[in-house]
């Protein structure tokens, strides 16, 4: 049973999501401490169809993760390898020239790109792994690197993180995903990942990208050592941002998977919780058009019902997935577009296949185009682009 004075608290904090206005940093940390699950999705959910109707978001797209030598030590991370380690691997050209054929044979719109820190390889190598892929399919969208990467390359060619976002443009990089944010709260960055860029580099290289021109993505990494209060702090810091440069498409909150990291004696967070960081990210990221429950890591269960507790988007058919897996998840590496679409529509919603920049993909038969945005509440906000793609 809440409280009277919660009740009166909560009552204000619904009408200000009704008429459209913005939570505080206190309303944040008494929806994540005091609120039951249950009305927290229910207030979520009036965003996420304000926002985007009774749609689902899905894209088609394949992962490379380039290698996994990494020269950081990630408390949270199962993924990275040592140099001379058995598992680990450093892909040639012809290895990402199969992976850009095996996307083209399953009609990807997108490959998604990030890896490890490899010791011995030059930024030159990096820009390589663009080029290739570019060359090898120009149409095909490449989301790559995260700032963590991009603030290495900036160490490696002692340039600036601008000029690394500007040759890998003109190598053909097309967005940048949300990975690397993990808690931006110094408190939580120095116990998960004290030698990578912090959250200020982080910021600054998304607020370059959006200057760029490019639209990136946002996540946070939660369920190990961080309180309710670095939560609320990040998603602020990424409102903050995206009040300046409205360059974050969609937000994704990430699980932590705990086996076979420095931290798996940590529970992993149990559904309810992944439904708590949903709802509440929606409701907190109110200038983010979208929020991803990303399958692969919540699960396809749980992804299905987050679709009513604020997510609009549930990734894509992703096929190659490492990072979870290294770290125990137990979904499959991949879905097909009818598994998809089953989920989306068993949840109640109306599947929508989009490309990376969210807008609306047409499919006929083997040919395909790009179509008109999609036109839902307010998050349209892209030109039309028709693309035909072989
Ligand atoms: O930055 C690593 C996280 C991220 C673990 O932008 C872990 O569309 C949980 O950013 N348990 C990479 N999380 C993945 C990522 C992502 C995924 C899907 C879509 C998009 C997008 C971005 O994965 C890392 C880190 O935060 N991570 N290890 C782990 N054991
Ligand atoms: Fe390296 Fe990224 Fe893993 Fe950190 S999360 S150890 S930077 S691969």
């Amino acid at each position: 049973m809440i409280a009277s004075y919660d009740q009166q608290r909560l009552r204000e904090i619904t009408e200000k999501v009704h008429s459209g206005t913005r939570l505080s940093f206190d309303d944040g940390l008494f929806l994540d401490h005091e609120v039951d699950l249950l009305t927290l999705g229910r207030i979520a959910n009036v965003v996420r169809e304000r926002k985007n109707g009774n749609y689902a978001y899905y894209n088609t797209n394949i992962h490379l993760n380039p290698t996994n030598v990494c020269v950081y030590r990630c408390t949270f991370c199962a993924f990275r390898a040592d140099l001379k380690a058995e598992k680990a691997y450093t892909f040639t050209d012809a290895m990402i020239r199969d992976r850009v054929h095996e996307a083209k044979s399953l009609g990807a719109t997108e490959i998604h790109v990030v890896g490890g820190l490899h010791h011995q390889k030059d930024f030159d190598w990096y820009l390589n792994v663009i080029r290739v892929i570019h060359e090898t399919w120009p149409a095909l969208h490449i989301k790559a690197w995260t700032p963590v990467e991009i603030n290495w390359f900036s160490y490696l060619t002692k340039k600036p993180t601008r000029w690394v976002l500007e040759q890998m443009i003109e190598a053909g990089l097309g967005s940048m995903p949300g990975g690397g944010a993990e808690i931006f709260h110094p408190d939580v960055r120095q116990q998960i990942c004290e030698h990578k860029a912090d959250a200020e580099e982080w910021l600054m290289t998304h607020r370059e990208a959006h200057a760029l021109g490019l639209r990136t993505n946002a996540t946070m990494l939660y369920g190990h050592v961080e309180e309710g209060k670095h939560r609320v702090d990040h998603l602020c810091k990424l409102r903050e941002l995206q009040d300046e440069t409205g360059g974050f498409q969609t937000f994704i909150p990430l699980a932590f998977h705990p086996e076979n990291t420095k931290l798996s004696h940590i529970i992993k967070p149990s559904g309810m919780t992944d439904l708590r960081v949903i709802a509440l990210s929606r409701l907190m990221l109110d200038n983010i058009d979208h929020i991803k429950a990303y399958w692969i890591m919540l699960g396809e269960k749980t992804a299905q019902v987050a679709l009513s507790f604020g997510a609009d988007d549930l990734d894509g058919t992703v096929i190659h997935e490492i990072i979870y897996h290294d770290a125990g998840a137990k979904t499959p590496q991949g879905l097909t577009v009818d598994q998809l679409h089953h989920l989306i529509r068993e949840a109640g919603r109306v599947p929508i296949e989009r490309d990376t920049l969210y807008r609306k993909v047409i499919r006929n038969g083997v040919d395909w185009q790009i179509g008109d945005p999609i036109r839902v509440g307010e998050s349209d906000r892209h030109d039309a682009v028709a693309v035909s793609m072989p």
